[in-house]
């Protein structure tokens, strides 16, 4: 049986890194159009900087959680596509493998002249040299809004090869994320969801599972 997971910031809250859209969520304290936008990055890259930085040192404490873990063992019993919003790396620090992070990650740097990407350095800035061109166009490996995600061939494959399709930990509000249930569904998927509360696009899921990630995902895998 193929299963294709999405998960979003709320697989990560437990751990106690924050979501985008809770009353506390990080675009409370940010507009998005201030942080993660290409125009952001031109208008003010320190304060992007700033913000991923910030971000980069909070994920790096954070630990994965029991819904983080639960998927590593889903994978044993499995052919799992794990497919990521988030940009930490717990899922792979739980032990998962060949995660697709289709908004990119708070590990890699990226250079805006020549594309090279290299590991980020706990603390990027845009003056950085890039490792190869040598100009300073360093920028967070994030894709932001008006940019295309990354892996998407992959992604709609393994939506379409899915026989269940489950969404865990996000509010359904970002595309092209948020149109994958109902593309999976179209192919004949069971779609499951897995939130605290029902997300802006609960109708296209065949089942939705409330409570916190850190219980209903291993009640869910065991
Ligand atoms: C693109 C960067 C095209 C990394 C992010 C109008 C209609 C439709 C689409 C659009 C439109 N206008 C513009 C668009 C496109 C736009 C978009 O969707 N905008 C939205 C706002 C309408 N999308 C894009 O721009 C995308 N690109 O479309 O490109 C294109 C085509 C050709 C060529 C070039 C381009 C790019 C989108 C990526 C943007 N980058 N982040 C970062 O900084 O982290 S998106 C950002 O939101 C996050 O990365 C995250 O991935 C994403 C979604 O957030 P969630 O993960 O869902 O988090 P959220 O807080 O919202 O929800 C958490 C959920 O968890 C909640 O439901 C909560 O209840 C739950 N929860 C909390 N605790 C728990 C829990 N659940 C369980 N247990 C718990 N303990």
């Amino acid at each position: 049986m193929h299963i294709t997971v999405l998960t979003g910031a709320g697989i990560s809250a437990e751990s106690g890194l924050a979501t985008f859209r809770a009353s506390d969520g990080l675009w409370e304290q940010h507009r998005i159009e201030d942080v993660a936008t290409p125009e952001a990055f031109a208008r003010d890259p320190d304060l992007v900087h700033g913000f991923y930085n910030a971000r980069r040192t909070r994920a790096a404490a954070a630990h994965p959680n029991p819904a983080h873990r639960a998927l590593v063992e889903l994978a044993r019993h499995h052919d799992l596509t794990l497919v990521t919003q988030n940009v930490d790396e717990l899922h792979e620090r739980a032990g998962s493998s060949d995660v697709i992070h289709m908004h990119g990650s708070l590990r890699r740097a990226l250079c805006a002249a020549c594309e090279h990407r290299w590991d980020a350095p706990a603390a990027m800035s845009a003056t950085d040299p890039c490792p190869r061109c040598n100009k300073p166009a360093t920028r967070p490996d994030i894709v932001w809004f008006g940019e295309m995600p990354y892996h998407m061939e992959r992604i709609w494959q393994a939506l379409e090869a899915a026989d269940i399709f489950a969404a865990i930990g996000t509010s359904g509000n970002v595309y092209p994320a948020a149109g994958f249930a109902q593309h999976a569904g179209r192919m004949g998927a069971e779609c499951l969801e897995f939130n605290l509360d029902d997300s802006a696009n609960a109708r296209d899921f065949d089942r939705r599972i409330h409570g916190p990630a850190s219980a209903t995902v291993p009640e869910w895998v065991n």
